[in-house]
């Protein structure tokens, strides 16, 4: 039997262990196998011994097979041990940092969109632009290569 976490999962290891099951082509079955945890958990740079206890806890049922509330449990060990906690079973017990995983970023809170998506308000530049920006300021006939601030934007 899996040991339940007296702290159950959050929003962000529910949707990092999605992401994990995924980036492993395991979304289907929900089941993350040995081979593609030893993948995916040698990305933590966490040593394999580390990684070895992290294991023999996560996999409760001693199946082979994370499931993904198993995967929970190991991203939040390895979350824990990364930051500089020595393993202990009760790491389980208390969420912590999401671990870092080489390749794999976790997905965003969701109240991150908002704040994220204000770059792409900023026109972007054509390659024309560009060629007209030179034309005007080749125009401009610069001095050493600068303009008087007034030649240099003159749409103001
Ligand atoms: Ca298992």
């Amino acid at each position: 039997m899996v040991r339940p976490m007296a702290i159950p999962p959050t929003v962000e290891e529910d949707a990092f262990a999605d992401e994990i099951l995924r980036y492993s082509n395991c979304q289907h079955t929900g089941l993350l196998t040995a081979e593609a945890a030893v993948e995916v958990f040698n990305r933590s740079g966490l040593s394999r011994y580390e990684l070895r206890d992290i294991w023999g806890l996560a996999d409760g049922d001693a199946n082979g097979v994370l499931s993904k509330d198993e995967l929970i449990v190991a991203l939040r060990v390895m979350g824990w041990v990364q930051n500089g906690k020595r393993f202990t079973e009760a790491l389980v017990d208390k969420p912590g940092p999401l671990p870092t995983i080489q390749g794999i970023a976790p997905p965003r809170p969701p109240e991150n969109e908002a704040s994220s998506s204000s770059p792409q308000q900023f026109p972007s530049v054509l390659p024309v632009d560009v060629q007209r920006f030179h034309e005007m300021f080749v125009n401009a006939a610069p001095v050493n290569g600068y303009l008087d601030g007034a030649c240099s934007w003159p749409w103001r």
